[in-house]
This record gives structure tokens, sequence and C-alpha cells, in this order.
């Protein structure tokens, strides 16, 4: 018997009589499980009647003038950017551009960001975007990861995966800015990503979800059996592709150890299938398991093949020596790992129930010792549609019943007692969400520091929970009070599309700048241009002509530019480039030239830039687009454009 097929628990079981006594409840029909109008309209049905909208045991209200206890990383979907919020006001704070273009800051526009969203693309997809702009509009941000040392967060990074066009991008925390984009060879779709925790980050995992022909070139089209899944490993220092590994399946998200040993991913589709029946066929898929010692030896050897660049190894089959094929139940979800150290569950989706393993034991898996389904150590029934889970640090888990629109607070120890034949209930509580949640995390939950104190529920549909905004609706995240023994909503927030996932992160982990540094090198092409120009950008305001190229230099300070006024000529490629020489705390500045689509912010001590051609002969206003002074009004100049 193979390691892989040692797995036996069937469909009917799964989709039948077993789910709705783990619900609770009388007559789900199986049929809800898998049919997405059936699955809404069993939502929430036969939760516990326990208390909702009452107070918690904690201050949950940020008075005026009062900071909040934590950040939140939120993920904004395929509106491509990172909202960062307060906890436990969830007040929105500011927005983060990283894949989509954005009018008020000129991410995309302004050539420091368009460096950012250009240099880490293949030659193909440079190639492909030649007439389309140079720079994808869209993305689909999903999985934000701040950079760890020793098990917690270091303040310097977060990462985040681009579903839409396979890319990984870095965010600067001392300036909220992301500073290096890279898409990645050989893989379609990136869409689990996490981080090494142990001893720092170090990789950043990314997912390869679909499977394609390698190369991707239409050689091979109509046949699925020359398809590959792709697991990514960055070096989030470099932001460089350390290693690639191709697997059986596809992969959904991932996770690492707090031991530097392993990383892990769900994996469905085992089948390979194409279509969703195909997709469906078993009643089995697979954690997989990589050895990240074993497969940095054998890319420091030179197994495998070099691809665009990177080393690609070989981790499918059975008894791999890199990878290893746990069996769970059909199209598991999210996988995380806890606090302890010890544990990490993988979410059933398909399959009511989550899978709990102990790391502990892939040491003996790889070395043969034992079988895969050795490794597992609980696998309790919680309800429909288990997604994602998160912790307290108390030894409690908490998992997103997406179905049920419910969060299920269940206890670890229990649960591995249950699995042993114990009479023991694991499950705590579960409490009802508006509606249908994704991810759910904790305050610090995905950290050693996992602190016990909220929670909050990333839910997918709001319905009658806000004022009708017409047929879009906006999402709904929830504020949960996990500190006392049961959990309580205290706080219903409406989010746009969407609050895909997110990360809580204690204040004091975060030392965000209010004024950039000179040398910083988010600007230093410009810096290094003006000094080839000979201009000093915390002085001069100038017109440099070089051919047809024209690069203009001005200053900002509140409320003038170094220039009232410049001349170019049509069909000029113009630079503008503008420094924002005061040095005080939250004065921006932007730079707008109406009727030629430019805007950018540039924040104190920031130099930004933006390049365009002068095809539009005639007078044009610039003006300061950031509210800045009692004269921003009058903070403005003319563009003469030469008729050519
Ligand atoms: S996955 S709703 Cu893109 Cu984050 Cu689980
Ligand atoms: Cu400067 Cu408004």
């Amino acid at each position: 018997m193979t390691d892989r097929n040692d797995f036996r628990l069937n469909r009917r079981q799964l989709l039948g009589s077993s789910v709705a006594v783990a619900a609770g409840v009388g007559a789900v029909a199986p049929r809800a499980l898998l049919g997405a109008g059936a699955g809404l309209a069993a939502g929430g049905i036969a939760a516990p009647a326990l208390a909702q909208g009452t107070p918690g045991n904690q201050e949950y209200v940020v008075h005026p003038g009062e900071l909040d206890e934590y950040y939140v990383l939120l993920s904004g979907g395929h509106s491509g950017e990172v909202r960062i919020m307060g906890l436990p006001s969830m007040r929105e704070l500011i927005r983060v551009p990283i894949f989509n273009r954005e009018s008020a800051t000129g991410w995309g526009l302004t050539n420091e960001s368009r460096k950012v969203l250009t240099e880490g693309l293949t030659p193909e997809t440079v190639e492909f975007l030649k007439d389309k702009g140079g720079v994808y509009t869209n993305g689909d941000a999903h999985h934000p990861h701040p950079s760890f040392t020793d098990g917690t967060y270091d303040g310097r990074y977060f990462f985040i995966n681009d579903k839409a066009n396979t890319r990984v991008a870095r965010v600067r925390l001392d300036v909220m800015k992301c500073d290096k984009i890279i898409e990645l060879p050989n893989q379609h779709t990136v869409h689990g990503l996490r981080v090494q925790k142990y001893p720092r980050t170090g990789y950043v995992f990314a997912n390869g979800e679909d499977g394609v022909p390698l190369p991707n070139d239409g050689s091979v089209l109509d046949d699925p059996k020359q398809y590959f899944s792709i697991f990514s490993a960055i070096d989030g220092d470099t932001m460089e592709v350390a290693w690639q590994i191709k697997v059986d399946g596809n992969l959904d998200n991932v996770d690492a150890d707090y031991q530097g040993k392993y990383a892990f991913a769900t994996c469905y589709n085992s089948e390979g299938g194409v279509t969703l029946e195909e997709m469906m066929e078993k009643d089995q898929d697979w954690l997989a398991v990589f050895d990240l010692k074993a497969i940095e030896a054998a890319v420091k050897a030179g197994e495998g093949e070099v691809r665009n660049g990177v080393r690609v190894l070989d981790g499918t089959g059975d008894k791999n020596r890199l990878v290893r094929y746990i069996p769970v139940a059909n199209g598991p979800h999210g996988i995380n790992t806890a606090p302890d150290g010890i544990h990490i569950v993988a979410n059933g989706k398909l399959s009511p129930t989550v899978t709990v393993f102990d790391v502990r034991k892939f040491d003996d898996l790889f070395a043969d010792k034992i079988q895969g389904r050795d490794c597992v150590v609980a696998e309790p029934e919680l309800g429909l549609g288990p997604l994602h889970t998160a912790y307290d640090g108390r030894g409690n888990a908490y998992t997103t019943l997406f179905i049920d629109s419910q969060i299920c607070k269940w206890n670890i120890e229990d649960a591995i007692r249950a699995y042993k034949g114990e009479q023991v209930d694991p499950i705590r509580q579960k409490l009802d969400v508006h509606y249908q949640p994704g991810h759910n995390h904790t305050s610090m939950g995905q950290t050693k520091e996992a602190d016990g104190k909220w929670l909050i529920s990333l839910n997918k549909f709001s319905k009658d929970r806000f004022l009708n905004v017409g047929p879009l609706k906006p999402e709904c995240d929830q504020l949960i009070d996990i500190s006392g023994d049961e959990m309580k909503i205290v706080h219903d927030n409406p989010t746009f599309a969407e609050p895909h996932d997110a990360t809580i992160v204690h204040a004091s982990k975060i030392n965000p700048v209010s004024v950039w540094d000179r040398n910083d090198p988010f600007f230093a092409d410009a810096v290094a241009q003006a000094k080839a120009d000979n201009i000093d950008l915390m002085v001069d305001s100038e017109v440099i002509r070089d051919g047809n190229k024209v690069r203009v230099y001005m200053t900002s300070s509140a409320p003038i530019f170094g220039l009232d006024s410049f001349t170019v000529k049509q069909g000029d490629e113009v630079t503008v480039y503008v420094t924002n020489i005061d040095d005080v705390e939250d004065l921006t500045h932007g730079f707008s030239i109406i009727n030629y689509g430019i805007n950018m912010e540039v924040a104190p001590q920031a130099t930004a830039s933006v390049t365009f051609k002068a095809d539009r002969p005639g007078v044009y206003w610039y003006y300061c687009s950031w509210f800045c002074h009692a004269m921003h009004m009058e903070m403005k100049g003319r563009m003469l454009v030469e008729k050519a």
C-alpha cells in the first residue's frame, strides 16, 4: 500500500449523515456542501443561542484622539491593494497600492512605482505588456504576511501574492510602500503565501495553484498529463526566486513550522482534473510537506534543471525525498501552524473535519519510519465548510465554517484525546458570523506571541448587515472579543472588494517614519539623475533640455512650487521631478497636470517623478493636489507646450 492510499474516508461519510451530526443540524442536504446557492441558504442555521452584539470583556471603543493597540494588514483581494486598519477601532488608516494603479498617489504612473511594477517581470511579460501601457493594471492581493525573526514579527516588511498575474510583492513597513515586485517564472498563479518563521524570513513560500505545461508556449495544450504545479521559495532579502519544485496536484494554502525545517501546503485536485467533475472524483487529497534542508542540498548538488534562471526540482511521486504527500479528505483549504510550535491544522473545506498534524513527526516520515497518516494526531468534526483556523495561545483554535456561517471554537488537546478514543467533545462554542466567513485572524495569532484578545472574521457576504448600496454589497469584517470563555461579536465593519486575508500585528512591532530620508533607495534614480545634471534637488528648480528629452526639476514648499511655469515643445519627452523640501510631519504635496492625466504624491522630504510625452500644445496648469496650506489653491503653475 502506498503512503498516500492509506486513507479511508468515503465521500458519503463526508457529505452525508456525519455532516449533519457534526454541524448539529438536522437537515442540511449533502448537496449544500457542493452547491454554492444551497450553501448560502443553509448558512447560519442551528447556531447555539449565544450572546451577540453584547458588550465584550475588553474595551473596544477607541475614543477620538486615542490610538489603536494593533495594526491590521488587510489584503484587498481583487482591488490589488492592502489596507492598513487599526484594531480594535476597525478604522481604516491608509491604503497601500501594490498591484493596482492608484489615482491619489500616482502608483503605476510615477517612475518610482513603475520601476517597482516592471523590473521584476519576465521578458515574455514585458513583451506582452509593451502595447498595453507597460504595467498590469489589475492584481488579486491575497495573503499579507510580515517578516519574522525568531518566531515573531520583526517590523521590516510584509509580503503578498498576486493570484491574478503570478507575482509576489514586498512592502516596506517603515514607509508603507511596496519596494519590490517579482513575477514567478514557470508558475501559473500564486495562491498560498506564507513566510519562514525561524530563524528569520528568509524564505517566502509561494504556491503555484494551477497546472500548466512547462514551457507554456503553445506547444502543449489540451493534454493535462503534461501540466505541472510549482512550489516556489523566494529569498525575502533579495526578492529572487531561490528554488522551485514541481508537485502533484494543485497547491492551495501554505504555512511553515517554528523550527525552520518544513513548509507544508494543502493540495487539492490530486486527480489532475481540469473540470469540476474531474477535480472531485477522489475522496482524498493531500498535505504536501517540503523538507527545506533536503531541498537546499538538492539545489546545491545541482539536481533538477534550470528553467528561466531558476533551479526547478522534481517533487512528484510517492516517497519523494524532498516532498511527502499526506492523505487528507478531498479539497483541503487553509493550513495554519499553531503558536505552540507543534500542531498544524489543515481545514477540510469539503469535509466537515479539520486534520491536526504534529510537526515533530515529520522527521520520521521522511526517514520512512512512519506513514503519512501517522503524523495525524486529531481530526475533529467541526461543521460545514471549514476554511481557516486561528489560535489564542491558550490551546484553543477558531475555525471558520463557510457554509454554516459560523466560527467554531475548539480545544486542541481535547481533539487529540477524542482522536485517541476518549469521550470528550473538543468543541467549546459556535458563534454565528455574518455571513460566510473565509479567513479569520487572532491578535498576534500567527506568531509565537499569540495573545488571545481579539479575533476578526472576514466574511464574504454582508447581505442585510448594512444600508443597501445596490446589487454590489460590501463585505463584512466582524470584530470578536475572545478574551473570555465566550466569543462575543462587538463590531461590524463593511469593507469593499475584498478583505481577503489579514494579519493582526501589535503596534509595538511596527515603527513607520514620518518624513523620508533623503538617501532612501525608493527615489535613488531621481537623485542620481539630478546629480548627473548638476542639480541640488533640495534647492534648485530648473529645466534641462537633452535633445527632445526635457527634465524639469522643481522644489515644492507650501504653498509654492520652485517653478511657476516651464516651457517645452510639442513631442518632447518630459520628466518632472518634484522634491518636497518641507521637513514637516504630514505635509504632503501633490503634483497634477490638468488634461495630461498626471497626478502624484510627494510626501515630506521625498522626490517623485513622472515621465510623459508633451503631445498636446497649449497652456496646461499644474497644481498641488494634496491640501497643504491656506493657499493650497494658489499652489500652481503653467506648463507651456509650444506647437511643433
Ligand atoms: S484563500 S478564503 Cu486565497 Cu486566502 Cu481562503
Ligand atoms: Cu502643496 Cu497643496
